[in-house]
């Protein structure tokens, strides 16, 4: 069969808009039959929405660039609001050098480190949230966590971190088109990134966490003082707002799910495995950006030179092609094609610290809480770039044994 080369599969569908973001995957089914790439007329951008070729298009950083930019901007056509990210947003060969920056600061042995006080956090506010018995789990606990751990992994003092918030609403909120909501946002944007250069600078910070590995490869001749600077900008833009959505998400679809939570209850030690599922079932990550290099042929398209593709991993993360009954959500779920953090050179460089903070946290209130209700409907909060939560409301009751 031969398909014509000037022929687009397009649609009308606007992933960004409200309704497609209200029940995203049920779109990117309807996107799924359409075929393996589709222009979207609303934003002049291919969507790419199966597992297979979302794996291609990512380890494919030849053709499909981040330099172009990590969202709907594209860098090769505007500029954009902020000095872009030096290592989400360049290819190889200057990637290499800053990703293996990071990923030393990333080693195991740091990783180790982080976890009792990940556990002395994750107990104070789980017990704080069964004193009070009802909670707005969002504010009153999932925030708290990341927001919490976080920073005190970079080594950043504990003043104004509700500023980080605002901060990560802009960072992913840029990669979504131009709203009003994002304009009135964007007003902030100059006293918000100040605010965040003065927390990323070397005295800031202190010397035993993240940011100070960071600098010590600085020292070291590795990367210059200044990149040391946005490195630890980057852990500052990606590493709260995606874990607090993250286990939001995860702690609603236990709420949801009251086999799976009575499963995760009886055995605590699958809370790796239940965050590892919600990752996939629904987490904050659901889609990213890359743009092509070249005009080339792709899954039987023509594409042209410095085109933006937005790559749906929430979409191939419910792809029937790979996963069993992907619609239902199940911790013991064996996950071999996990696609939540992306993959390729720019799989998330922190997945191993964001899965030590789901572990931890969903481990602990395995093991302290007993009964997990929701008492009202749940809210998504709507930053292009971003999927999560804006209000959990929830009733959670103790083991009698624990108090
Ligand atoms: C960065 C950055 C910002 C947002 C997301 C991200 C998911 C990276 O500044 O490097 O990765």
């Amino acid at each position: 069969m031969n398909i014509a080369m000037d022929r687009r599969v397009v649609s009308d569908l606007d992933p960004f808009c409200e309704e497609f973001r209200a029940d995203p995957y049920r779109h990117y089914a309807q996107l799924r039959t359409l075929g393996p790439i589709v222009w979207l007329e609303k934003h002049q951008i291919w969507v790419v929405q199966h597992h297979a070729q979302i794996k291609e298009v990512l380890t494919d950083w030849q053709r499909f660039s981040n330099a172009g930019g990590g969202g709907l901007t594209n860098y090769f056509k505007e500029k954009n609001w902020r000095q872009p990210s030096i290592i989400l947003e360049v290819d190889p060969p200057e990637h290499e050098r800053t990703r293996q920056v990071m990923m030393r600061a990333l080693n195991a042995k740091a990783l180790k480190a982080m976890r009792a006080g990940f556990e002395r956090v994750a107990a104070e506010l789980v017990d704080a949230a069964l004193e009070k018995g009802e909670i707005e789990a969002v504010a009153d606990l999932v925030q708290p966590f990341p927001l919490t751990v976080f920073p005190d992994a970079v080594g950043m003092p504990k003043l104004d971190r509700e500023i980080m918030l605002i901060y990560g609403g802009i960072v992913f909120g840029a990669f979504g088109p131009r709203t009003p909501w994002y304009d009135e946002l964007m007003k902030r944007a100059e006293e918000v990134s100040g605010w965040i250069d003065e927390r990323c600078d070397r005295s800031a910070l202190t010397p035993d966490g993240l940011g100070a590995a960071i600098y010590a490869s600085a020292d070291a001749g590795d990367i210059t003082h200044a990149e040391a600077k946005l490195l630890v900008r980057s852990f500052l833009s990606a590493g709260v707002d995606t874990t607090i959505d993250s286990i939001g998400l995860c702690l609603r679809a236990l709420a949801e799910n009251p086999d799976q939570w009575q499963v995760l209850r009886e055995d605590p030690s699958l809370a790796r495995a239940a965050f590892e599922e919600a990752t996939r079932y629904d987490s904050s990550s659901q889609s990213l950006f890359r743009t092509t290099t070249q005009a080339f042929e792709f899954a039987g398209q023509q594409l042209d030179k410095h085109e933006k593709v937005l790559v749906l991993i929430g979409s191939a993360s419910r792809d029937p092609a790979v996963w069993d009954e992907p619609d239902r959500f199940d911790i013991r779920r064996r996950i071999s094609h996990q696609i939540g953090y992306g993959t390729g050179i720019h799989g998330c460089v922190a997945q191993m610290m964001a899965r030590l903070e789901g572990e931890v946290f969903f481990r602990a209130i395995a093991e302290k809480v007993r009964t997990l209700e929701p008492t009202g409907p749940s809210q998504l909060r709507l930053v292009p770039g971003l999927r999560g939560l804006s209000s959990l409301p929830l009733a959670l009751t103790a083991h009698s044994s624990g108090h």
